[in-house]
């Protein structure tokens, strides 16, 4: 399939970029790799999200391009990336609808293959990850490139802790790190951005903390969650993460009347996207998120015992 979408871009002209709703590092990270790859090999091409660009991604080279609305046009090439459904890219649907093909780059385990070209590859720590393949392929790869690659690896692998870290993961950052590539910059840029009243904010999540009876599963819940221009969720997962041998996370968020964002993670065991798809969402085996209709209290009723006995029967403990 790299072979088939090296060839169909190097034919077309035309691309139009995009990924899913409520964008994260490699999400754009993805987006402005490809961008500017197209652009080294003298292509038009645009990058148009639903969504506005959180503020703490504004260090990406050439994110001043994306736009949030474009005037109708034609597109040779369609370019999805790091997204499981087209839905899943919000009004920017309608602008696919006449693109000539498209092309799926993605790593959710729940991609719904709703391209002409798929390379789907639920291995992949992140889409990231997979791109370095196309750019080393294409041999465009320079410093922009490379400091995006090296943003969507670094977010999606939670800074390279998750169990999506692997030998590869490694092996395509080293070779990015010949890139005057700065990780302590990088870092800061992303996560040194919480405001005093943040973590007040993230004390009251954490003091919501439930557990199960055999305490494999652990749950926060925040009425009025907040959007910010960045995301607490991984910071919040971070912190329940520091507890021992517990294998589910999951955290409820109020986001409107009678609507709450459900958010699960899983550190080794459990497949939480077999659970997210179960209430209608999706996303990995280790990170997944739904959104229900109802509001906390009815969603943590539904969602709860449902996991419990999803759970149960499966042996939960301290691998190596
Ligand atoms: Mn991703």
């Amino acid at each position: 399939m790299l072979k088939k979408i090296t060839d169909k871009i190097k034919k077309s002209k035309n691309f139009l970029i995009t990924s899913h709703m409520s964008l994260e590092g490699d999400a754009l990270g993805s987006e402005l790799a490809v961008y500017a790859l197209l652009k080294k090999l003298k292509k038009r091409a645009v990058v148009y999200n639903q969504d506005a660009t959180p503020e703490i991604y504004s260090f990406l080279p050439n994110v001043r391009f994306i736009k949030n609305h474009i005037a109708e046009e034609h597109f040779d090439v369609g370019m999805i990336l790091d997204c499981s459904d087209s839905s899943r890219t919000g009004k920017v649907k309608d602008a696919l609808s006449c693109v000539g093909s498209i092309i799926n780059i993605d790593h959710h385990i729940s991609n719904t293959i709703f391209g002409d070209y798929n390379w789907v590859d639920a291995k992949a720590g992140s889409t990231c990850q997979m791109l370095y393949k196309l750019c080393d392929r294409l041999k465009v790869m320079d410093k922009n490139i490379a400091l995006c690659l090296y943003t969507g690896i670094f977010t999606d692998t939670g800074n390279f802790t998750y169990a999506n870290t692997t030998e590869e993961t490694h092996r395509v950052v080293s070779n990015l790190m010949k890139y005057n590539i700065h990780p302590s910059r990088i870092d800061e840029n992303l996560h040194s951005l919480c405001k005093p009243q943040d973590l007040m904010f993230i004390s009251d999540i954490i003091s919501s903390l439930k557990f199960d009876s055999r305490k494999q599963i652990c749950w926060a819940r925040i009425q009025r969650w907040e959007e910010k221009d960045y995301d607490l969720t991984e910071v919040v997962f971070s912190i329940m993460r520091l507890l021992k041998d517990i294998d589910v996370f999951i955290l409820f968020k109020a986001i409107g009347k009678n609507k709450t964002r459900v958010n699960f993670r899983s550190r080794h065991i459990v497949d939480v996207n077999m659970i997210a798809k179960f209430f209608g969402g999706g996303g990995h085996k280790r990170a997944s998120g739904t959104t229900v209709e109802d509001n906390l209290d009815a969603a943590e009723r539904k969602v709860i015992p449902f996991v419990k006995r999803y759970t149960n029967g499966i042996k939960i403990g301290r691998k190596q």
